[in-house]
């Protein structure tokens, strides 16, 4: 039985070697947390870091952490000391970290840090590899392995892989910084599915792919080679149950049950009934604005003087990332501030805040989000926070406020909170007004909305949608009507022509034959394709067609001296056997004179796009102008250029990047049909990779074997990756 395999970085556990052995102790952090829950079935394995280095493993207990980690199905990754210096505390969170979240002048390119990423990741990808099967489904979890899904699709082409980022992914300015953009795309369009929190983070990821490496996007579908990649968005739940729960069992306890802090917290409750308790609960990480939160604060203290005394900021900040400079600057940063402030507004009887630096027992945590009320959670960039989702959770009487940050991805979903920008901190302190005067039924409206959402899409519904999405997306893998044209199906087709008696070859050029090229003069034929052209149209009973929507000249140029037979323009010139062009239908080309002052408006306000002009038709390029620009203009073009020509005998075509503007009565399936009316064909072949080419692939008989290169929308019965396939299956024929 084919079973889910989890990849993070960490497992959901922390070994620790003491004098009696081992323990196990769970992980603090949103992933850890979160996943628990998926990973409880049988048929599930977690793979990841211990949290031990090698060198703090003691080689006899080798075989006991294994052990117990089996039992918990989980399989370490072993990772050096050196490497998790470098792969973790340096390239994950002094590069990926801060550049994510907007904080570039925290960012470090060090070349050491991404060699030693890459060589991690690849640890990961071989222990998915010795542990795993192709058939298993693989979710690989956040920014710490954003390589291994390439890496396993390597070996194992037909896997099923999901990938999850936790965190935000930036905007195309912030990500094209980085000097190893391009292999981090590549590393996850290994995937087959990859998932967001929020739909912004997804537009910023698309846009780099469409940008960086020039590959076609559709909706959020991305197409590369043979593969069609999906990227959604699943915005992260909780486990509703649980703080539910612990929310009502904390509201059961007696006096004796109850715990230290959550006494201490009661009797601060008593002596001061009026003192509302402001709550924040971060890891001490920069991205969270403790802070600027602090500075609020402050500045609340100081435009609203009259709640001194009665409200006192509790802040929770759990230990993280310690080894990072950013992180004990940040420390430092936050211990002076909160004395600071403590020593300024403090009186006999009053503490404004109280200041907890450690991680707390989980049970801790409820006593401090159901005691609390309001919590204050104003993060300057968070993937999610989950944070936000567990107060809510936890407030079964359905009292209290939440006071959110528009930067955390959890806010697109939790409209009801009160939603802030934390770097404004007039409208912090309104809203820190708002939240202690709000009337117990607005609170409760609020949160009630907020409840039944968070009850509905809870961690297990996230996880099982993504799942869901991901083994569909398996089941039904593109949007592609055609087939591809396999080893087997290409066998059967070379063996029709060997044994038929005349053939006809229809082959487009550019993006066919050869690339792309940023300057279609560049694209011309090399070597290998003249052999392999000359093979094809020297053999006997065959008709090879050179088809195109190229000017007469380059080909003139390029092909003439070689005799193959060419059509041009889409269907206006025709050459056979090396005699010049000549025309195939009668066109016009008066228009053109009305038509290109237009193109060339368009040239001025598109950098990067230029115009081709051909003896009948005229062509504006876009391929190298920003892609969504181009797309933009290129609608904005055909809409221009449809209320010009009218009735016109002529037509706006768009292809590959360009705008074709050309008489209507010309196009390729005319040409094609002509050629074939011309003799008794008993096999038909015609190649091609843009729109220009389905007129081909629409108008030739059924029993034609059509082709088109690349996964796109087709009506040809076949599809090729690329051009490098398109040789090779062409080379078959000729051998
Ligand atoms: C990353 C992204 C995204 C915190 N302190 C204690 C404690 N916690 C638990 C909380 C919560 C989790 O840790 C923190 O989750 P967040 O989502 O707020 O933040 P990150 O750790 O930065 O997580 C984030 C998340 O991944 C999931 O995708 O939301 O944006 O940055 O569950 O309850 N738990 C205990 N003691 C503590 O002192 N027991």
């Amino acid at each position: 039985m084919s079973k889910t395999i989890i990849i993070s970085n960490r497992l959901p556990v922390q070994l620790r070697i003491n004098d009696d052995g081992l323990t196990a102790v769970p992980s603090v952090g949103g992933l850890a947390t979160g996943m628990k829950s998926v990973h409880q079935g049988k048929e599930s394995l977690w793979i990841g870091w211990s949290g031990l280095t090698d060198e703090n493993t003691p080689p006899e207990l080798e075989k006991d952490i294994d052990k117990a980690l089996a039992k918990l199905q989980c399989v370490k990754v072993t990772l050096k000391a050196e490497e998790i210096d470098k792969y973790y505390f340096g390239f994950s969170n002094r590069t990926i970290w801060p550049l994510f979240h907007y904080f570039m002048e925290y960012t470090e390119f060090e070349l050491d840090f991404w060699k030693s990423y890459e060589a991690v990741n690849q640890k990961f990808a071989d222990a998915i590899l010795a542990n795993a099967d192709e058939k298993d489904t693989i979710w690989i979890h956040d920014y710490q392995l954003m390589l291994v899904p390439q890496m396993v699709r390597k070996e194992w082409p037909e896997a099923t892989i999901g990938f999850f980022l936790h965190i935000p992914f930036p905007s195309y300015e912030i990500f094209r910084t980085m000097p190893w953009r391009e292999d981090v795309l590549r590393g996850l369009l290994g995937a087959d599915l990859i998932g967001f929190h929020t739909y912004d983070y997804e537009r910023h990821f698309l846009s780099s792919v469409r940008r960086l490496l020039n590959l076609e996007v559709s909706f959020n579908d991305i197409f590369l080679e043979n593969r069609v990649i999906k990227v959604d968005s699943f915005p992260m739940g909780i486990d509703y149950n649980k703080f539910e729960q612990a929310a009502q069992k904390n509201a059961e306890n007696t006096e004796d049950n109850k715990s230290d802090f959550q006494k201490r917290l009661d009797e601060h409750k008593k002596s001061a009934p009026d003192t509302k308790l402001i709550l924040s609960i971060d890891r001490l990480d920069y991205s969270k604005g403790i802070a600027k939160r602090l500075n609020a604060f402050e500045y609340f203290l100081n435009k609203y003087p009259q709640y001194k005394e009665k409200v006192r900021l509790i802040i929770l900040a759990v230990p993280s990332r310690s080894n990072v400079p950013q992180y004990q600057l940040l420390k430092k940063e936050i211990d002076e501030l909160v004395g600071r402030l403590n020593g300024e507004f403090s009186t006999v009887n009053w503490t404004p805040i109280w200041y907890f630096y450690r991680s707390m027992p989980f049970e801790n945590l409820i006593d401090l989000y159901t005691t609390c009320d309001i919590a204050w959670l104003t993060p300057l960039r968070d993937g999610m926070n989950l944070v936000a989702k567990e107060y809510i959770a936890t407030r079964t009487d359905k009292t209290g406020v939440l006071i959110l940050s528009e930067m955390a991805g959890s806010a697109y979903e939790m409209n009801e909170a009160l939603l802030i920008n934390p770097n404004n901190f007039e409208e912090q302190a309104n809203t820190l007004k708002e939240a202690i005067e709000m009337p117990k039924v607005k609170q409760m409206a609020r949160i009630m909305f907020l409840q039944h959402r968070l009850k509905r899409y809870t961690v297990e519904t996230w996880a099982n949608e993504f799942m869901n999405s991901l083994k569909a997306k398996k089941e039904s893998p593109s949007t592609v009507v055609s087939q591809k044209l396999s080893d087997a199906i290409l066998g059967d087709i070379v063996k029709e022509y060997k044994g038929a008696e005349k053939k006809l070859l229809f082959l487009d050029y550019d993006g066919t034959l050869v690339d792309f090229h940023k300057d279609p003069q560049q694209a011309s034929p090399d070597k290998k394709l003249y052999e392999l052209l000359d093979a094809i149209h020297n053999q006997e009973n065959t008709t090879l067609f050179l088809i195109s929507g190229r000017d007469k000249d380059t080909f003139t140029k390029w092909f003439l001296p070689k005799k193959y037979n060419m059509i041009v323009e889409h269907g206006v010139w025709i050459s056979r056997d090396g005699e010049a062009f000549k025309m195939m239908e009668q066109v016009k080309g008066d228009w053109m004179v009305k038509i290109r002052p237009v193109l060339e408006s368009f040239v001025d306000r598109t950098p990067g796009s230029f115009i081709e002009e051909k003896n009948y038709s005229l062509a504006w390029h876009y391929r190298n102008t920003d892609p969504d620009f181009g797309e933009k203009r290129a609608v904005e073009l055909n809409d221009t250029l449809t209320g010009l020509i009218g009735n016109d005998d002529i037509s706006v075509l768009a292809g590959n990047k360009v705008m074709e503007i050309k008489s209507s009565n010309v196009n390729k399936g005319r040409a094609a049909v002509r050629i074939l009316g011309e003799d008794e064909y008993d096999f038909v072949f015609a190649i091609g990779d843009d729109w220009t080419d389905e007129f081909m692939f629409q108008e030739l008989p059924d029993e034609a074997i059509s082709v088109k290169v690349g996964l796109k929308k087709t009506s040809a019965k076949y599809y090729v990756e690329g051009t490098k396939r398109v040789r090779e299956v062409l080379n078959t024929f000729t051998t």
